[in-house]
């Protein structure tokens, strides 16, 4: 095994942040790709919540992206990811937390709901999310830069851009789109979406548009549909 592995999924924007990690830190790792729909008969033994994306690096087994980004950034230090200071580490912590408990969990729903009612609602709510990132977000943290916090990609930016990637999905089955607004965010889109570790990472809009069709027709049953439809 080499010295740094990578469980991924090419769908699984967790997966996706770990890797851009990786990249933008020059680091050999191997990836080993498993199929969600089809569990090799190890992978539960090695992700306690048989999910990916799972990080093996001297021996021990790390899970939960976040978790595996901070350790990635404190194992490997350059280039640093987050700031240096404890305070500008707290910001970057929040805006990571709000990314998950909310943007993640709301992008999931929007598209798992069956209910047009619901779709509406959860809609506007994605709008809200997205306002509350330009306004109180970037508006507040970028200055003169273009990433989430400055003039360098940090955790942050790596943290929510495999969502973003993927938002061509929602626009398709949900129809929602970014508002007029939020120019910073588009232009941060566009900035993160020409670095290499996005380009060598991801995928155009009708891979996620295909292989998010169960999430959106409601016949998506993994772990994360059905945790997410709760
Ligand atoms: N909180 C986890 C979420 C990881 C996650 O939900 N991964 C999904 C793929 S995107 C997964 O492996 N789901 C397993 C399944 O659906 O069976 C993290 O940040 O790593």
């Amino acid at each position: 095994m080499s010295e740094l592995q990578i469980i991924s999924a090419t769908v699984c924007p967790y997966a996706q942040r770990t890797r851009m990690v990786l990249q933008e830190k020059n680091l050999e790792f191997e990836v080993v790709e498993i199929d969600l729909k089809n569990k090799p008969d190890w992978f539960n033994d090695v992700s306690p919540y048989s999910k990916v994306p799972v990080l093996r690096h001297d021996g021990r087994t790390i899970y939960e992206s976040a978790v595996i980004n901070e350790y990635l950034d404190e194992v490997f230090k350059s280039p640093p990811m987050m700031p240096d200071d404890a305070a500008g580490r707290a910001l970057a912590r929040i805006w990571v937390e709000y990314c998950n408990s909310q943007f993640c969990s709301l992008f999931y729903k929007v598209l798992l709901s069956q209910d047009e009612v619901e779709q509406k609602e959860l809609a506007e709510k994605i709008t809200g999310v997205l306002l509350f990132i330009e306004n109180e977000g970037l508006a507040k943290l970028q200055g003169e830069g273009d990433f989430w916090m400055g003039d360098a990609p940090g955790l942050v930016d790596f943290t929510f851009y495999p969502f973003f990637e993927r938002f061509p999905a929602l626009t398709h089955y949900r129809g929602i789109s970014m508002p007029d607004e939020c120019q910073r965010l588009k232009n941060w889109l566009d900035v993160m979406s020409k670095r290499p570790s996005a380009v060598d990472t991801g995928h155009p809009a009708p891979f996620y548009i295909k292989n998010y069709s169960r999430y959106a027709d409601g016949s998506a049953n993994g772990v994360t549909a059905r945790e997410m439809k709760k």
